[in-house]
């Protein structure tokens, strides 16, 4: 199995690159955004919970997110490897990942990480807001507080899997194709 983890602020591009590197890679694409997002369209007890803390820009509880996930993995017994987007956001996400692995006999073999200045990320998520009807993506004072909320409590989950020499830095501003190269490159000397 493959699975890695695709890294950076909101809006540094994890879901628009996610989509080219399934597709290429075969990978299971697990985006916890997606999941609650999926929630909230169905209106679900969990769903109605998590709109209201994702409106005021901060994180969901982690075991929230870590149920979610451990049923994803579950469900996809075959998969040939993941791709985690979003997630871990948490230092408790990224040990209770490593676990969930674990117990699958497998682990994470490298984290992506996608470096973009916040001016971009707002420029970028202003301009998504205009079309995605995602009711975070509206407002700027929001999306500071999830850049902030990135800053204090995900950028450490960088730390964790530098320790296992496992982070690569990718430049996440330029051209969509430009940065799905240099991705795909970083993948393709570790499969
Ligand atoms: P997510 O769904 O993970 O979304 P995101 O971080 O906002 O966006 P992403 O990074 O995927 O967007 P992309 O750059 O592709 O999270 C939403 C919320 O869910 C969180 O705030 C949190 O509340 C909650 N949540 C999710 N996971 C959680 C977890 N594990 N724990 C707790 N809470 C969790 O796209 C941005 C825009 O940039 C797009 O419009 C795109 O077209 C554009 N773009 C992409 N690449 C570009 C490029 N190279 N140049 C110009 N524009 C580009």
């Amino acid at each position: 199995m493959f699975n890695l983890i695709l890294f950076g602020p909101p809006g540094s591009g994890k879901g628009t690159q996610s989509e080219k590197l399934i597709a290429k890679f075969g990978l299971k694409h697990l985006s916890t955004g997606d999941l609650l997002r999926s929630e909230i369209a169905n209106q679900t007890p969990l769903g109605v919970e998590a709109k209201k803390i994702m409106d005021k820009g901060q994180l969901v509880p982690d075991e929230v997110v870590i149920g979610m996930i451990s049923s994803a993995l579950d469900a996809n017994p075959n998969a040939k490897g993941f791709l985690f987007d979003g997630f871990p956001r948490t230092s408790a996400q990224a040990e209770a990942l490593d676990k969930l692995l674990e117990l699958k006999k497998t682990s994470i073999a490298i984290m992506l990480a996608l470096n973009v200045s916040e001016e971009e990320l707002v420029k970028r998520l202003m301009k998504r807001g205009e079309t995605s009807g995602r009711s975070d993506d509206t407002n700027e004072n929001v999306i500071r507080a999830r850049i902030t909320e990135y800053r204090n409590k995900t950028e450490v989950v960088a730390d964790y899997y530098n320790n296992f020499d496992k982070v690569v830095m990718v430049k996440g501003e330029g051209s969509v194709d430009d940065i799905f190269a240099a991705l795909c490159k970083e993948i393709e000397a570790r499969m």
